[in-house]
């Protein structure tokens, strides 16, 4: 087993997004890509030599191949250990975990989270740093570097590891662990959480469904949600991970997830009903007859957190996405405590979790998190609304009303436009940058502009700057629309557009939300001409 230098090229378009590298898997097939892709990041954290790293992927179409190649490459960069979940198994969170407990010079998470998988679909490649979070810009710039100057890979010559039980082998002079990809998750959700009172009211007979979407989270969901709290067996569905997610979309929203949203409205519904995306990062959250928004999520959590365990002292502050809506600064305000608002995907909250300034954070894409590890966490989001459940004896739709009566309601949506031209978009998105500054003062759809500007973020903790983060208007009367471009897709691009309106007049609470945003989506159109540029007539995507 002799470790053999490669000759290679520089391949185009290695260039990281908004979490990670993410290709059709064809493409990572394709001959040198993933290696020159491993290398770099190899290259790009100064060598792993003597290190340490956590590996792991959400079991999708190539995870396992990948892995092998991955285990061969940093045998012969002279790593000294990997820790590996079994099968090459690890959610995101988990990882995450994992690379904090081992206390590791980082890990490789093979995922492409929430786009589907399959060798006609997704694949995606991941870099986190020692505090078990995705690599912030500074480093995915140096790994982007890396790619654009790569001459060589060095790569062992060997047979596949085994990786089917746990346990210490060795491949080369490199050690590798294998894992239960599951326990040590578990013991954490088990400190953080009031295990007890959660059976108690389990017990009690209050039932839950958790589609896990063929992804990653089922055999995290059914050791934790019915082995150690005792939901009914059969309460976790969808539990087996599959490598093409069953042929389905493993996005956790009303339109990928819609035999859960059937199941929580029909007349038998249980009281409560989540999913989880790809790699575990994401999360759904449905009571009996409703649906929740993420942005609402994140605001209830927070103004509930106190009554888990791990939360009893308060939070030190809160932070959000810059799309996300304002719903979690209206209950900062009410606490007296801070709220961060950063740029999309996870990477900008490190800093901040890091320093102590946030204990929990979120995304209007269905991220919610804390400091308990540095990645979003769909069943850590689960099982805190199953603790506030159990302490208040509450519904979901009886804990909704309350908070908007108390803080008002962000109506709020997301409007996808997919597979767009790549330059029909940018086109939309030029156009409208160049007319930024005339807006305030203008009137669409009967609303007057207020402020306009295109976000950049200033980190509070290591001053570095990321600009051009997204177009932001917002109107007189407390509506905002936000326009961006994904950074996550793999053809053509993705137009989001993100809407909201807040309302705290009582009997304005329950209206159904297209259309309490009626007037902010039809100036949103008529101030980017989204139906005129894209030749779209509707988005595809409604959430
Ligand atoms: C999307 C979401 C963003 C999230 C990211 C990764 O990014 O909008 O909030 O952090 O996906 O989530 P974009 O650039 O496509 O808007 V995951 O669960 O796919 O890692
Ligand atoms: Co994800």
């Amino acid at each position: 087993m002799e470790p053999i230098t490669v000759e290679t090229k520089p391949i185009q378009g290695q260039k990281p997004g908004t979490s990670g590298l993410r290709k059709k898997t064809r493409v990572f097939k394709e001959s040198h890509f993933l290696e020159n892709y491993v290398q770099s990041i190899f290259d790009g954290i100064g060598g792993i030599e003597g290190k340490t790293l956590v590996l792991g992927g959400d079991g999708r179409h190539f995870n396992d191949r990948a892995a092998q190649v991955i285990l061969r490459m940093a045998a012969a960069n002279g790593a000294r250990r990997v820790i590996v979940g079994q099968e090459a198994l690890l959610s995101t969170p988990a990882a995450s975990h994992l690379i904090r407990k081992r206390g590791t010079d980082g890990g490789l998470i093979l995922s492409a989270s929430h786009n589907p998988g399959g060798p006609d679909a997704d694949f995606g490649l991941k870099y986190n740093t020692p505090n078990g979070g995705p690599a912030p810009e500074s480093v995915t710039d140096k790994i982007y570097a890396a790619t654009q100057g790569l001459t060589r890979y060095r790569i062992l010559e060997a047979q596949d590891v085994d990786l089917t039980s746990p346990g210490l082998q060795h491949l080369g002079d490199m050690e590798i662990e294998v894992v239960d990809p599951v326990a040590d998750y578990a013991m954490l959700m088990e400190e953080i959480f009031d295990f007890d009172a959660i059976r108690g009211l389990l017990s009690d007979g209050f039932r839950l469904r958790f589609d896990a979407m063929h992804a990653v989270t089922g055999p995290y969901a059914v050791e934790i949600l019915e082995n150690r709290l005792g939901a009914a067996s059969g309460s976790v569905v969808n539990a087996t991970p599959s490598p093409d997610f069953g042929g389905g979309h493993p996005d956790p929203n009303p339109i990928w997830a819609r035999d859960l949203v059937a199941a929580m409205m029909s007349d038998d519904a249980p009281d409560f009903g989540a999913a989880s995306d790809g790699d575990g990062d994401r999360n759904m959250i449905m009571g009996r007859g409703v649906y929740v928004t993420p942005s609402d999520s994140l605001a209830l959590l927070a103004a509930h957190a106190h009554l888990a365990p791990a939360y009893k002292d308060g939070l030190k502050g809160v932070a959000r996405s810059m799309p996300t809506s304002g719903a979690v600064d209206r209950v900062a305000r009410s606490k007296g405590i801070d709220c961060y608002e950063t740029p999309t995907g996870w990477k900008f909250f490190g800093n901040l979790l890091d320093a102590g300034r946030a204990t929990l954070c979120g995304e209007e894409s269905a991220g919610t998190g804390s400091d308990h590890v540095r990645e979003k966490d769909g069943l850590w989001a689960v099982l805190l609304w199953l603790n506030i459940l159990a302490a208040t004896r509450k519904s979901v739709a009886e804990l909704l009303r309350e908070h908007w009566t108390e803080h008002g309601r962000n109506y709020y949506s997301r409007h996808d436009y997919e597979d767009v031209e790549s330059d029909k978009a940018n086109a939309l998105i030029d156009g409208l940058r160049g007319k930024l500054s005339q807006l305030p003062g203008q009137s669409f759809a009967g609303l007057t502009v207020e402020g306009a500007d295109e976000f950049s973020y200033d980190d509070p903790v290591d001053g570095s700057r990321a600009s051009a983060q997204g177009l932001r208007i917002s109107f007189t009367g407390g509506e905002r629309v936000v326009f961006r471009l994904s950074g996550t897709g793999t053809a053509g691009a993705t137009l989001r557009v993100y809407l909201e309106a807040l309302e705290i007049d009582p009997d304005k609470l329950a209206e159904d939300p297209q259309e309490a945003l009626a007037p902010v989506i039809a100036a949103a159109d008529e101030i980017a001409g989204i139906r005129a540029q894209t030749g779209r007539d509707a988005p595809d995507v409604i959430t």
